[in-house]
């Protein structure tokens, strides 16, 4: 037997962890699977997998001569946010075999687990990336995954890409880069009577290192009312503070995080300032806040 692909999936460490429920010991875990496809997770998935763990999972495509496999990776902690960051480790979207045949090696260290992931697996046409999919408010150029094939990359109008404007399909069967993501900008002026504001990718989670600023801009002699129609952030690491001014020594309204809506708020000036920071891990749903001019009765 010739391994063709070993992953290494270091144990990552994820801050709120101990927030979820601790399960049994397992010290040695790990299978043998089989195309053309299915699911596997890691143990205990989705909760705490145990430390010291030493897992292998060997699968191997049924047709041996006309494919490769990919596996699609999918790490979550309980309360079913993407966990982005892994400790010392890039997570490409996909990964694909050079042979009908990939192993995949879980090893934990002392210190306590995480969530673990889960992993869907496939075979596909030999010499070929996979299907990388197409980002959210994004457009893809191009439907070839096979070596030497590019895909290209536009977000939607509005949105800001982050990543990389094309990918290509590399001779080991891997794609350059990981498919680009679509922002909501993080800076922006609003002065239409009424609107809304979405955190970044609202509701598939909002992503990490973000430090957003929107004003929201009125008429002088009004005031500026906001409902919260869903919020969702990282409790306690992820914020939102509302200033009643432009600036950012404005007086602060309200400071949330965590997953209560709050209610509603309405300015004591015309101009609001939403200061949203997002640290380096985990996310949450994020926020859909619409809103509207109030005219003072004098
Ligand atoms: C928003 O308005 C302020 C003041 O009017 C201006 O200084 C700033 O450049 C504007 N920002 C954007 C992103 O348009
Ligand atoms: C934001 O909330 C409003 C009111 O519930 C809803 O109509 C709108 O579709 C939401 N926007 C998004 C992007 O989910
Ligand atoms: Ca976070």
């Amino acid at each position: 037997m010739f391994i063709i692909s070993v992953i290494q999936i270091i144990s990552f460490l994820a801050k709120h962890i101990v927030s979820c429920v601790p399960s049994f010991n397992f010290k040695t875990c790990g299978s043998n699977l089989q195309g053309p496809g299915g699911t596997f997770t890691s143990p205990n998935f989705p909760f705490q997998y145990d430390s010291n763990a030493q897992c292998v999972w060997v699968i191997t495509a049924i047709n041996t001569n006309k494919v490769s496999l990919t596996l699609w990776l999918y790490f979550k902690n309980k309360c079913h946010k993407i966990i982005i960051r892994l400790t010392g480790s890039f997570v490409p979207d996909l990964i694909v075999s050079m042979s009908n045949q990939m192993w995949l090696h879980l090893q934990t260290d002392e210190s306590v687990g995480s969530i673990g992931f889960k992993v869907n697996y496939k075979e596909i046409e030999k010499e070929s990336c996979g299907d990388p999919g197409t980002p959210l408010y994004g457009i893809r150029e191009g439907d070839g995954f096979s070596n030497r094939d590019v895909l290209r990359f536009e977000c939607q109008f509005g949105f800001e890409l982050i990543g990389e404007k094309s990918i290509i399909c590399q001779e080991n069967n891997q794609w350059s880069a990981n498919i680009p993501i679509c922002i909501f900008p993080c800076l922006s002026n609003f002065t239409a009577p009424m609107g809304t504001v979405l955190s970044p990718d609202y509701p598939e989670g909002y992503g990490n290192n973000l430090n957003c600023i929107w004003t929201i801009i009125s008429d002088p002699g009004s005031r500026i009312h906001l409902s919260f129609n869903d919020f969702d952030l990282e409790s306690q690491f992820d914020f939102l503070a509302v200033k009643d001014g432009d600036s950012p020594d404005s007086p602060i309204i309200g400071t949330f995080t965590g997953a209560e809506v709050p209610s509603h708020l309405t300015s004591n000036g015309h101009i609001l300032r939403l200061e949203f920071q997002a640290d380096h891990s985990m996310s949450g749903r994020g926020f859909n806040i619409t809103y509207n001019r109030e005219y003072i009765c004098m």
